[in-house]
């Protein structure tokens, strides 16, 4: 059954141009050097997901960085099980300041925190966080490459994939998202909360974000003031 939901979900489209920010970057203020705490392995950035959408999906990931070599570990709980969930790195490189949305994103009201509503808090997609294939912002939605919970709605992934400089340089701005939610709890994601924005054949619940975490290590989500 999973592989019958996940193939439906294949047709899901890259992130429509209307969707994607056009926030002026104020100047960078940034030296490249994160933080985080170096390992011989690398430089590693701890992430806490917390969740969103009263989705109850909790995890953690861990970001090594060694050059332009990420290596991304997550470790979740609480997810719809047996489902694709789509997760990406978000955020921007350019100086310009995203966090995890709160409730307050929910523009229209509805209890959902969609996709796009969340989208000026935790900016565009940086990284598609795919199990294998591509990982730019073109795999947003490639749910046939993203990762699947268990029967328990557990999640583990793991993948080493390189990056731009830019994100090597500016890791610890950006955040870890997963996305997928069930709030009617029927073990599927329906059209329940309506249609994605993102795609109006796909249901508001597969691509609605679940978690979201912050990087380490840079001192809070404040917002820049240069
Ligand atoms: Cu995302």
């Amino acid at each position: 059954m999973t592989a019958k939901r996940s193939t439906r979900l294949v047709a899901l489209l890259a992130v429509p141009a209307a969707l994607t920010l056009s926030v002026a970057a104020p100047a960078l203020a940034h030296d490249g050097n994160d933080s985080g705490s170096q390992t011989r392995h690398g430089r590693d950035y701890q992430v806490t997901l917390l969740p969103l959408n009263d989705s109850g999906a909790r995890g953690t990931a861990q970001l090594t960085l060694q050059g332009r070599q990420l290596t991304v570990k997550i470790e979740s709980q609480g997810l719809v099980p047996g489902q694709p969930h789509a997760q990406h790195i978000h955020g921007s490189t350019t100086g310009h300041e995203f966090t995890c949305p709160d409730t307050s994103a929910d523009k229209n009201g509805d209890g959902i925190v969609s996709t796009a509503e969340g989208l000026p808090a935790y900016g565009d997609i940086n990284i598609s966080l795919t199990t294998k294939g591509d990982t730019s912002k073109a795999s947003g939605l490639a749910v046939d490459r993203m990762p699947v919970a268990d029967k328990n709605g557990n999640l583990s992934y793991a993948r080493t994939i390189t990056v731009s400089q830019a994100v090597a340089d500016h890791i610890s701005r950006l955040h870890v998202v997963q996305h997928g939610i069930d709030p009617n709890g029927n073990g599927m994601y329906d059209f329940g909360k309506g249609k994605s924005e993102l795609d109006p054949k796909l249901p508001q619940e597969a691509t609605a974000p679940a978690n979201c975490g912050t990087i380490d290590s840079h001192g809070g989500g404040h917002m820049a003031n240069h």
